[in-house]
């Protein structure tokens, strides 16, 4: 018999709630804005940076881009930053962001099956807490890794390996839940089975090695505790042979 699963660790944006296009980006519009930084991304444009994670790192590589030398794009990308992350947290507050379609009932139904919950994010914690309680409040989250927490950001697995050094399991005893390349990457390095689930950003890129693609939670064949089991019973088979 192969190993059990006995938690899933989630990644946040575009994973939980779809947060990318209309929640963070305006965030970091009017961040700009209030520093008087002539930049504003479009939804294509944003698309593109996704691949840079980390909102301040994001920040800098597109003020390098633009041409400010490295010391003066990390300082200014420190407080646009800074205030992106507040503006972005009184959006969470408000009850702006709400959790994709079918997740409350996977999470619920995962609570039920005895299955542990974690989350694994490149986001800041500031924002992450309040975002969790909102979406997934009758359901605690045991073990919660942010990109405060670590000191490498996915693609890197570290943050990975830290919420499955938190749970006390092994990589094979989990399962991730991601919905991008780079997430996929992370959680493929730190030696997770891993389900993606795309969004409007992420349909189209390279998933080789994930243990299911699936465009949403819901649908005529949503993702339960026992298709999890499944998905993470099949892929940890071939991981073995
Ligand atoms: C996505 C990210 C984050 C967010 C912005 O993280 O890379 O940087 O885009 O949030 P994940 P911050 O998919 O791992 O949750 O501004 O707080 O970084
Ligand atoms: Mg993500």
């Amino acid at each position: 018999m192969g190993p059990e699963l006995r938690a899933v660790v989630f990644d946040v944006d575009g994973t939980l709630a779809d947060t990318e296009r209309d929640g963070h980006r305006p965030a970091f519009n009017t961040a700009f804005a209030e520093h008087g930084v002539d930049v504003e991304w479009g939804v294509a444009e944003y698309g593109r940076l996704l691949a840079i994670t980390g909102g301040s790192r994001r920040i800098a590589a597109d003020l390098r881009a633009r041409g400010l030398g490295d010391a003066a794009a990390e300082e200014l990308a420190t407080r646009v930053h800074r205030t992106k992350t507040a503006l972005f947290t009184e959006r969470v507050v408000s009850g702006a962001i709400v959790a994709r379609p079918g997740l409350p009932e996977l999470v619920a139904d995962l609570a039920t099956a005895g299955i542990r919950l974690a989350v694994a994010t490149t986001g800041s914690r500031s924002w992450v807490e309040p975002l969790l309680d909102r979406l997934l409040g009758g359901h605690p989250v045991e073990v919660v890794v942010t990109g405060d927490d670590v000191a490498e950001l996915k693609p890197h697995p570290e943050v990975y390996l830290r919420a499955l050094a938190a749970l006390g399991l092994p990589a094979a005893e989990a399962l991730a839940v991601e919905d991008s390349a780079v997430g996929l990457r992370a959680a493929t390095a730190a030696g997770l089975a891993t389900v993606v689930v795309t969004n409007g950003y992420t349909a189209g890129q390279d998933f080789a090695g994930a243990a299911a693609v699936l465009a949403g939670y819901a649908g005529p064949e949503p993702l339960t505790a026992r298709r999890c089991r499944d998905l993470h019973r099949a892929a940890t088979r071939t991981t073995c042979r």
